[in-house]
């Protein structure tokens, strides 16, 4: 491969080594989509055709529930079914890649030698087009670079968290007995996107109760498919080969049902009007339509005009103005 020695290799170059196995240039590419989302145009040529194959679980939940100890229990089970796997660990609320991800590194170190596992992280950073597009752009590069797998998991409970666990074919929602965890997980909208309700630290007192209360509550759940409840002791390896089989389960089911393809269109069409709106608002931002947009702001409060004739006349201009080159 050509390397240029200050910029490295282009953006397709590398896409092409990291689609062909080489894990560096995988590393490489992912830092490139995660600092420049401008590059995503040049590397999605080399990924086209090449998405789709994996099997993508969401793991979500309050920090500290366990959902690293779950995924590296999860890792080693579709390891040992020969798998190869990815893990995504996204952190929506550290401007860095701080404590959590980095106590997430040590409960995942003992899959750090194997070849078919990959672990990487994506933080915050205050970026543009929001910390879900990066994720899916994340996972399209890791579908394309062929793992079997790719598991998320986002540290917290808020709606970023959702939005990025709900990128995967399966969510997993994770939950502890007592603390009230199961009560605050209502309150997030947590249960509306639970595929799979996970109890983890089972071998703590109070799981049967959690369990008994969450099971009670999928049942008043109107319409849809309900969600298993399953009882984990990550820490101890117990349940974890039933939630591969409730993950896979729901995966068949929602490929059997058409479901997959419904989510993954979806999805496709959540990125395609994501991407449109920062490209309108980027357009926005840049000359000649900032101006423009300073001087309906002042016909507007002069009273010559209303804001909502403004805004179509603005979007008339956008649209039919030539591309403003870079400077
Ligand atoms: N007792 C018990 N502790 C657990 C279990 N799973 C995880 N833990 C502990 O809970 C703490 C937080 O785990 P971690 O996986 O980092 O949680 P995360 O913040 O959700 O990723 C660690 O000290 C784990 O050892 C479990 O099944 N039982
Ligand atoms: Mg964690």
């Amino acid at each position: 491969m050509h390397a240029d020695r200050e910029r490295g290799p282009a953006p397709a170059e590398l896409a092409a080594a990291a689609v062909g196995g080489d894990r560096r240039a995988l590393a490489r590419l992912l830092s490139a989509v995660e600092n420049a989302p401008a590059l995503w145009r040049e590397i999605g040529p080399a990924l086209a055709g090449r998405a789709g194959g994996a099997q993508t679980v969401g793991l979500t939940g309050a920090p500290g529930v366990g959902k690293s100890t779950t995924v590296s229990a999860l890792v080693r089970a579709y390891r040992g079914a020969g798998r190869r796997v990815a893990v995504l660990a996204v952190d929506p609320s550290s401007p860095f890649t701080g404590g959590a991800l980095l106590g997430d590194r040590v409960r995942m170190s003992e899959h750090a030698g194997d070849p078919g596992v990959f672990i990487r992280s994506l933080a915050s950073r205050g970026r543009l087009g929001g910390l879900a597009a990066a994720t899916a752009q994340a996972l399209r590069v890791l579908e394309a670079a062929g793992f079997d797998v790719v598991v998320v998991e986002t540290v917290g409970v808020g709606q970023a968290e959702i939005d990025i666990a709900a990128l995967a074919d399966t969510t997993c929602v994770l939950l502890a007995p007592g603390a009230g965890d199961d009560v605050q997980a209502v309150k997030a909208g947590l249960l509306e996107v639970a595929d799979v309700l996970v109890v983890n630290k089972a071998d703590r007192p109070g799981a049967a109760r959690t369990i008994a209360d969450l099971t009670a509550m999928t049942r008043m759940r109107a319409g849809g498919r309900r969600p298993a409840v399953v009882r984990v002791a990550a820490t101890l390896g117990e349940g974890i080969d039933e939630l591969v089989e409730r993950i896979a389960a729901h995966r068949r089911d929602l490929a059997a049902t058409g479901e997959l393809d419904r989510r993954r269109l979806a999805r496709a069409a959540d990125e395609i009007r994501g991407l449109t709106l920062t490209a309108l608002r980027d357009r926005l931002a840049a000359p000649p339509h900032d101006a423009r947009l300073a001087e309906l702001a002042h016909l507007v409060i002069a009273g010559t005009a209303d804001p909502w004739s403004a805004a179509e006349w603005l979007l008339a201009d956008v649209l039919t103005a030539q591309p403003v080159p870079a400077p």
